[in-house]
This record gives C-alpha cells, sequence and structure tokens, in this order.
C-alpha cells in the first residue's frame, strides 16, 4: 500500500512539467482567439485598453442590433458578431488574467487564465488583486470626478459631509428615474388574461 503510494506521488511529480505544457497546449486556441481579436496593435501582448475597447466594440455592435430589431428575429446577426468578437474579454478578466499585475497580458499569463477558469487547476479561479481593486476603483472615481464637483459649493476642491449627501441624493434621483423609465412599458402593458380552470 505504502509503496503504490508512492509511485502514485512520484508519477504526480513527473506528471507535472507535462501538464504545464498540456496546458499550453490545451487552451492554445482559446489564447489564439483572444489576441487575434484584441491585440489590436499585433505586439504579441493585451494592453487594459486593447480589452476595453474590443469588449467596447462588440457591445456596441450587439446593443445596435438590439435596438435596430425589435420584434424581429436577429439570432444570425447576433451569431455573426459573436463569431466576429469570439475570444474578447472583459476589462475585469483583463485584470485577473493580469498575475503579475504589470497592465499587461502576455500569452504565458492568458494560458494561466484559461487553464485556471476552465479547469480544476491547482490555484484554483483566478481572482481579481487588491492593486485590480485599485485600479477599478481609481478609473470608477474619474468618471465620477466630474459630477461629484459639481457639488463643491463652496469651490474649495474638497467636499464636505453635506455636499457629498447632496450628490448621493443626486445619483440616487437619477438612478430612481432610470429604473422608472426601465418598468414604464411593463406597467402599460395590459393585464395578461386569465386564462379559465387555472
Ligand atoms: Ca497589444
Ligand atoms: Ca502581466
Amino acid at each position: 500500500m505504502k509503496r503504490l503510494l508512492m509511485a502514485m506521488v512520484a508519477a504526480a511529480a513527473l506528471a507535472t512539467p507535462a501538464a504545464l505544457v498540456l496546458a499550453q497546449d490545451a487552451f492554445k486556441d482559446d489564447v489564439d482567439k483572444t489576441m487575434k481579436v484584441a491585440d489590436t496593435n499585433k505586439d504579441g501582448k493585451l494592453s487594459g485598453d486593447e480589452a476595453k475597447s474590443t469588449y467596447k466594440e462588440r457591445e456596441d455592435a450587439l446593443n445596435a442590433i438590439y435596438r435596430e430589431s425589435i420584434g424581429k428575429d436577429a439570432s444570425e446577426r447576433i451569431d455573426e458578431i459573436y463569431k466576429k468578437y469570439d475570444g474578447v474579454i472583459s476589462y475585469r478578466d483583463f485584470l485577473k488574467a493580469d498575475g503579475d499585475d504589470d497592465m499587461t497580458v502576455t500569452r504565458e499569463e492568458l494560458t494561466e487564465f484559461y487553464a485556471r477558469t476552465n479547469t480544476k487547476h491547482s490555484k484554483g479561479p483566478p481572482k481579481l488583486s487588491d492593486k485590480d481593486f485599485e485600479v477599478m476603483a481609481a478609473e470608477e472615481l474619474d468618471e465620477m470626478w466630474p459630477r461629484l464637483l459639481k457639488f463643491d459649493a463652496d469651490k474649495d476642491g474638497k467636499l464636505s459631509r453635506e455636499e457629498l449627501i447632496k450628490f448621493a441624493a443626486s445619483e440616487m434621483k437619477e438612478s430612481e428615474k432610470r429604473m422608472m423609465e426601465s418598468e414604464l412599458p411593463r406597467i402599460m402593458e395590459p393585464p395578461p388574461v386569465e386564462k379559465d380552470g387555472k
């Protein structure tokens, strides 16, 4: 029994390099697809801007189709878009794939990302690092900053508690308005007809 266990341990140790090679082969297609569509300047690696812009291109194309074809079957055009942008990754996945947090994703990092996403990888699924959260928070704040500054009533470049409350209230008002608008079509639909018996 002990001997069998030792043989298994030895086999597992031997298997590691082969498993790595296997992972590279197994995910080569995924890596190729992503690089083909997202590495727009063809330097062999992905930047955050490349990930963001190609993902946005796909979302914009899909949204345009959805808008144009309300009530019509657009599945063929939608399939085409998914095929054209096969392999694009979101900015969030870009950050997860960027294992060393240097804001560049290499083929090796992408292989590791796909291996960890699609197999029971020993390191578990890829996660966002503390740095990734800071990057996302900073970008969100940059986007919010001009809106925030409008509430700096005394123009001292700082926001007091009262000014921040006014900002938060205005954001809540906007989101409430959007929610009401999205609920509107539902409210205007006639109530479903009760089927008799059930
Ligand atoms: Ca690139
Ligand atoms: Ca990196």
